[in-house]
């Protein structure tokens, strides 16, 4: 039951549309739900609030003897320590159980288990595993594959004390020191979380600056967990190019079947895109004109970048698409599911579909889904959903009309293909020569969610055109995508409205040679969570193009409404790897001033990145410009002073 009026939180047309359905059928809404939740506990918000044991919860007061420190003595420092890096143990887990299981089905391929899954992309398998020390001449692909799947999984649990394959074959050489100095490099992924969570144990450390750096080397797993998921899965579905297609509520279509794919894991959603290309004449048979596949958060942006299936919401938004009264089916895997939506389909013929063993929600149907039977699985859900549709009522159908045009699909390969058509012989130095020129002021990587706490897609979007009147090149990924997607920010509209003068002309420039039916965007699609390893590949091409470190770099991270324990592990990697990284909301570790202080200074003296944390969304753009700006005029000046005096020295600064 809807408990007040809805105040409309949210900038997306559609979602608004939609909570007004909401609102007059009284059906419950994350929105009522966080207003329902105020006033939120101050001890909670802060971090101060300890559960690590069950003589707790301990709740401290700074200054009030007695009440400052817990029961088994715990200071405030510890246990705000303790508390943040938990959530990178659990956003690695997420991140990097979802490689695993990548991984898993490539070696099944490999030794001929998974007869429903191929190798798609070979000439990125060799690549890979070139990169990877692994011999490819004269060899068949299956043998390579297997040695590269067998390397991938040993990164999640080898005992030697070498630093994992894909963190080590991924960074420069400048990090790799920097990470070895500082021991932050895991050299097993199950084993830095495992530490990490045997290091906050009651009693182990209690040393906020040493739980800090172990919360690091968990963060540094999730990296190496997330690079490997996305590496392998575009040797298993291709390595994604530009694609045309469209986002928001306005995708559905009332006359298709409407099958929405949730959660991240591609090895489902991809045969899902399969299995309903095979049974649409099924669909018709019932009536329906076909199935219409629509992607929710990243499962989404997976099938989005490789097959321009359209999104139909981000996290924020997700209960709002079952309102519609056209989703016959939600499918969900892992991850950012709201467990509310199965409430939701409830006031409708929706049905909620899970299909992994550690995913359940109450009263959902479930069809498991395994590697070995996937497409048969994936008939199953598609018919399934075909009979669902028969009991659609129109009487509750309200499809909002808003859409917009979105070019997708740009993988780090993408992107350098697109840029050797201006410089074939250094495609990375389209993107350096413009920011040294001054055409355009440096890149940001937009990556993270929607939260309940920012009103929903506005902080990514006043963000974004800020940066776009500034001339910063951008990229992004999750979430964040998702509300570019639907604001036009995912194609040449976004251009022709928001692109400084400089901006405009560098995509330009690239738009006159790129060969595409549709103009380039004014952001730069990159994929899930997880392919953030393909903003970091970026970075790392670009310094060693311009032969400087990363902390140097005119590169900068933003995850404007960032929500999941994922999005804290990706923030604190980014910052290890030395990109300043600006957050929307404040996690809770303002509770003790020396955590909040090496969050936000001393990892800028050790790692040359740091967090920003602000929730004005105009301070935040002007922040992230200033550092811009800042790096690129040193970057600038420093060059030329090396020019002048012929002088290495000068090339040696700080960024
Ligand atoms: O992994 S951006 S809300 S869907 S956590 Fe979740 Fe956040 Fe969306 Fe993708 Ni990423
Ligand atoms: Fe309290 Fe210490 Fe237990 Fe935390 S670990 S709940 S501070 S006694």
């Amino acid at each position: 039951m809807s408990t007040q009026t809805n105040d409309r939180r949210t900038i997306d047309p559609a979602a608004i549309e939609m909570l007004g359905v909401a609102e007059a059928a009284q059906i419950s809404t994350a929105w009522d739900r966080y207003k329902a939740q105020q006033p939120q506990c101050k001890f909670g918000l802060t971090g101060v609030c300890c559960r690590i044991c069950i003589q707790g919860p301990c709740r401290i007061i700074p200054n009030k003897p007695g009440q400052d420190k817990g029961i088994c003595g715990a200071d405030i420092f510890t246990i705000v320590a303790r508390n943040i890096v938990r959530y990178m143990a659990g956003g690695a887990s997420a991140h990097s159980d979802h490689g695993r299981e990548i991984a898993h089905t490539l070696l099944s391929v490999a030794e001929g288990h998974a007869p429903d899954y191929k190798i798609t992309d070979p000439v990125k398998l060799v690549r890979v595993a070139k990169r990877i020390g692994i011999e490819t001449e004269g060899r068949d692909m299956k043998e390579v594959a297997k040695d590269v799947a067998i390397k991938a999984l040993m990164d999640f649990g080898k005992y030697d004390s070498n630093p994992c394959t894909w963190l080590e074959t991924t960074i420069d050489d400048e990090r790799k020191a920097k990470f070895k100095h500082t021991t932050i490099a895991p050299t097993a992924i199950d084993r830095a979380v495992v530490q990490l969570l045997h290091q906050t144990h009651v009693g182990t450390d209690a040393d906020p600056v040493n739980i800090i750096f172990g919360g690091l080397r968990a963060a540094l797993a999730d990296y190496t967990g997330m690079h490997l998921a996305t590496d392998l899965t575009d040797v298993l579905f291709g390595t994604p190019k530009p694609v045309i297609t469209e986002a928001n509520l306005g995708v559905l279509d009332p006359e298709k079947v409407n099958i929405a794919v949730h959660g991240h894991n591609p090895l489902l959603s991809q045969m899902i895109v399969f299995a309903a290309r095979e049974l649409e004449e099924e669909a018709k048979a019932v009536g329906a004109k076909g199935i219409n596949l629509v992607g929710i958060c990243c499962t989404g942006n997976e099938v989005l970048m490789r097959e321009g299936v359209p999104t139909a919401t981000n996290f924020g938004s997700q209960e709002l698409a079952i309102m519609t009264g056209v989703l016959d089916t939600m499918i969900m895997d892992v991850q950012c599911i709201a467990p509310a939506v199965k409430d939701v389909c409830n006031c409708f013929h929706t049905e909620l579909i899970s299909t992994s063993h550690i995913a359940k929600v109450p009263g959902s149907h479930h069809i498991a889904f395994n590697e070995a039977t996937a497409m048969e699985d994936a008939r199953k859900i598609i018919r399934y959903s075909i009979e669902t549709y028969k009991k659609r009522k129109p009487e509750l159908v309200r499809i909002p009309k808003y859409k917009k045009q979105v070019v997708g699909g740009f993988s780090f390969e993408t992107l350098m293909e697109l840029f050797a058509k201006v410089n074939p012989d250094s495609p990375i130095s389209v993107l350096t020569d413009a920011i040294l020129a001054g055409e355009i002021k440096g890149v940001c990587g937009f990556a993270g969610c929607n939260n309940q706490k920012t009103v929903h897609d506005n902080a990514h979007i006043t963000i974004a055109k800020e940066l776009a009147k500034k001339d910063v090149f951008m990229v992004t990924t999750g979430c964040a995508a998702g509300a570019f997607a639907k604001a036009g920010l995912l194609s040449s509209e976004g251009v022709e409205a928001y692109a400084g003068p400089g901006l405009k002309k560098f995509i330009k420039r690239l738009e006159e040679k790129c060969g595409l039916n549709a103009g380039l965007p004014l952001i730069f699609h990159m994929g899930s969570c997880v392919d953030n390893s393909r903003i970091a590949d970026l970075w790392t091409a670009m310094a060693q193009n311009l032969n400087i470190t990363v902390p140097q770099l005119p590169f900068v991270a933003s995850a404007p409404e960032a929500m999941s324990e994922k999005a804290i592990s990706i923030g604190s990697w980014v910052i290890s790897m030395g990109i300043p990284c600006h957050v929307g909301v404040m996690p809770p570790l303002d509770g003790s001033e020396l955590v909040y202080g090496i969050a936000t200074e001393i990892a800028r003296d050790v790692f040359g990145g740091y967090f920003m944390f602000e929730t004005d969304p105009e301070k935040a753009a002007q922040k992230l410009i200033d550092r811009l700006e800042k790096r690129a005029w040193k970057l600038r000046v420093h060059r030329e002073t090396a020019e002048k005096y012929n002088s290495e020295l000068a090339k040696i600064y700080e960024g």
